[in-house]
């Protein structure tokens, strides 16, 4: 199969709790790649085209003030399925009712607005957030 890419956020309570190196080493595990690696600081402009699907939610101002309240740690992470793969390590947005045991956020995570990670959804939106990201 050929391979695909994702864009991977490490979110700033993954980067201040010290878990870079956790995603990474789960990310390697499962045989991905990393393509880029770069520890950011995040431009409200980037965070609201980053989530501009998320923009009517009531929740939106909370995820721009959560997403820019620190350094990210963004990657580009490439393999086969590599989109797929890396949402199954993520494990699902709300860490205690979606997300299974072994996942990162099943694993390291508690609420829903703080989940350690972000994964692109789909081939359309890796393409769409590694240009933002990576330019
Ligand atoms: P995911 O990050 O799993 O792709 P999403 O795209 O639906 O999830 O939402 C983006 C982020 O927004 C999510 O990681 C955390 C936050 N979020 C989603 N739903 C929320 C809610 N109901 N309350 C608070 N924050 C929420
Ligand atoms: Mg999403």
């Amino acid at each position: 199969m050929s391979d695909e890419r994702t864009l991977v956020l490490v979110k700033p309570d993954g980067v201040q709790r010290g878990l870079v190196g956790e995603v990474i080493s789960r990310i390697e595990r499962k045989g991905l790649r990393l393509a880029s690696l770069e520890l950011k600081d995040v431009e409200r402009s980037v965070a609201e085209q980053h989530y501009a699907e998320h923009s009517e939610r009531p929740f939106f101002g909370e995820l721009i003030e959560f997403i820019t309240s620190g350094k990210v740690a963004a990657m580009v992470v490439e393999g086969p399925r590599a989109i797929a793969a890396f949402r199954q390590i993520a494990g699902g947005t709300d860490p205690v009712e979606k997300a299974t045991p072994g996942s990162l956020r099943g694993d390291l995570a508690l609420e829903t607005g703080s989940n350690i990670v972000h994964g692109s959804d789909s081939p359309e939106s890796a393409e769409r957030e590694i240009k933002l990201w990576f330019g």
